[in-house]
């Protein structure tokens, strides 16, 4: 099982093999942390790998090389797409939410599993769908953390990295309600 951590930080400046951006399904270059990483790798070379691939559904993920990113020690780049948060109130909205959290989970674990494929070592995560796609923070960190420690492929070391405090606190507190559930159970 591999460990699993929490940092804050820029995720471009990070030395692990493998990257995910939270992507859209097109696979374009978008804002938030896509923005980063294209600019980071080279955006018209990631463009033009990407767009070799064409597109990757909600809930799943695809691999790139790192381009630019090989400077920092970054093998490959996962480009997982989480659920849009946009439900509507009233009935069969926790039908809906569920969905959406098994889409999130889906893209955690193929990034994982694509990582895992590729002969990586170690990955970094941003706070998939919790920016521009509305994702509840708290929420997501539930899912992102259980995802990654039930994860029984072959990696050592899973960073899950927040890019502000509320995130780092969210994703921090999760880690230690899962681990210390795991000891006791
Ligand atoms: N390092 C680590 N985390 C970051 C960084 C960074 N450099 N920059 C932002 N974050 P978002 P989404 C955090 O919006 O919600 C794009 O246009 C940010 O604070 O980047 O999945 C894509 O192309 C937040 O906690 O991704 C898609 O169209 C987290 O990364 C769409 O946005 C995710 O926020 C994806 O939206």
């Amino acid at each position: 099982m591999a460990e699993v951590s929490v940092v804050i930080g820029d995720i471009t400046t990070l030395a692990v093999d493998v990257i995910v951006n939270a992507a859209n399904e097109q696979l374009f270059a978008g804002g938030g942390v896509c923005g980063a990483i294209f600019d980071a790798a080279g955006y018209e070379w990631l463009t033009a790998s990407c767009q070799q691939i064409g597109s990757c559904p909600t809930g799943s993920a695809v691999i790139t090389p790192a381009h630019g990113l090989a400077a920092n020690g970054v093998r490959h780049i996962v480009h997982a797409v989480g659920p849009i948060w946009d439900l509507d109130d009233g009935e069969g909205e926790e039908v809906a939410a569920r969905l959406l959290d098994a889409q999130l989970a889906g893209a955690y674990r193929s990034s994982l599993e694509l990582a895992g494929a590729a002969g990586a070592r170690s990955i970094a995560f941003p706070a998939i769908s919790t920016g521009i796609f509305g994702f509840p923070a708290e929420r997501a960190a539930e899912i992102a953390v259980r995802t990654c420690v039930e994860f029984d492929g072959d990696l050592d070391e899973i960073v899950l990295v927040a890019f502000d405090e509320p995130t780092l606190t969210v994703l921090k507190e999760e880690l230690e309600v899962k681990q210390s559930k795991d000891l006791s159970s």
